[in-house]
């Protein structure tokens, strides 16, 4: 049979044998670029699906972060709100604080204020009752002063003869005499004598100072005789006149610092001398009956 084909094939003339084998190479090309273009086609379809796929999955990622974005943006509003209305409370808690030191500046110098009045009225009050003492001290002076001389002039009109004196005193004509030995400055011996209810000795003849001679001290003794206030003018604490004196020669003479208390020397004569100076120091008070 094949024999007969090829025998039958063979029958056609050369040229249209040529003609077919052309048409088959045609065709088969035809194939080779519709399978190329299969193919080209094929990959174009893989890419299209694959950036389809791409972008929807960079699409579903936008919206995600977007959601995540629009959240966040939300709590960062929440937050700028909160830290807003931290800030305005805090705004008017620092304008209460700023009224609040104000008032208490303003407070501050009232009570300075109030302070400085009730020293000036501390110090008044002090002054003045340092006066109000200094002049009752002086009225009792005076009035204990008073007191011996109506006694001396009670018992002088009696008559009667009073000489007896405390222990420790000594006696002589109508007064009794205490010889302090413990070293004093003018004013302190003037109080040492008040306490033992007697005054600083006043001299007022020369027996009474020829008695004092007898028991003088060798330190030197005040006696009651001073020109505090104007210098030279001497008065006795009694406030008798200035009757007798004994001054040693050359005094008084006010010398060095200020002399204004007057003491008694071993030798029985008087200079005036610094009332600061430690003495020992002379008491007297009358004799009783
Ligand atoms: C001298 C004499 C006095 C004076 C005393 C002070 C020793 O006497 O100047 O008048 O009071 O010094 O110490
Ligand atoms: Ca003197």
């Amino acid at each position: 049979m094949e024999e007969s084909l090829y025998s039958e094939f063979s029958k056609f003339p050369r040229r249209r044998r040529r003609c077919c084998r052309r048409g088959m190479q045609l065709a088969l090309v035809g194939l080779m670029i519709a399978a190329l273009w299969a193919g080209l086609l094929t990959l174009l379809l893989l890419w299209h699906w694959d950036t389809v796929r791409n972008l929807k999955q960079l699409e579903e990622a936008a919206a995600l972060n977007v959601s995540q974005v629009s959240k966040d943006l939300e709590r960062h509003k929440g937050d700028q709100m909160a830290q807003k209305s931290q800030a305005a409370q805090m705004l008017q808690d620092m304008a209460r604080i700023q009224a609040e030191q104000k008032r208490m500046v303003s407070q501050e110098s009232e009570l300075f204020r109030n302070l400085d009045g009730l020293r000036a009225d501390l110090s008044n009050l002090k002054s003045y009752s340092l006066n109000e003492r200094h002049r009752a001290l002086h009225s009792l002076g005076r009035l204990q002063e008073e007191v011996e001389k109506l006694w001396l002039e009670l018992h002088e009109s009696n008559g009667s003869v009073c000489n007896t004196c405390p222990e420790e005193w000594v006696h002589f004509q109508r007064k009794c005499y205490y010889f302090g030995e413990t070293a004093k400055k003018w004013i302190q011996a003037k109080y040492a004598c008040s306490s033992l209810q007697g005054r600083l000795v006043s001299i007022h003849s020369q027996e009474e100072q020829d008695f004092l001679t007898k028991h003088a001290h060798i330190r030197g003794s005040w006696i009651g005789l001073r020109d505090l206030d104007i210098e030279g003018e001497f008065i006795w604490m009694d406030e008798k006149p200035l009757d007798y004196s004994n001054w040693q020669p050359g005094e008084p003479n006010d010398a060095g610092q200020g002399e204004h208390c007057v003491m008694m020397q071993a030798s029985g004569q008087w200079n005036d001398a610094f009332c600061g100076s430690y003495l020992d120091w002379v008491c007297e008070r009358l004799a009783t009956c």
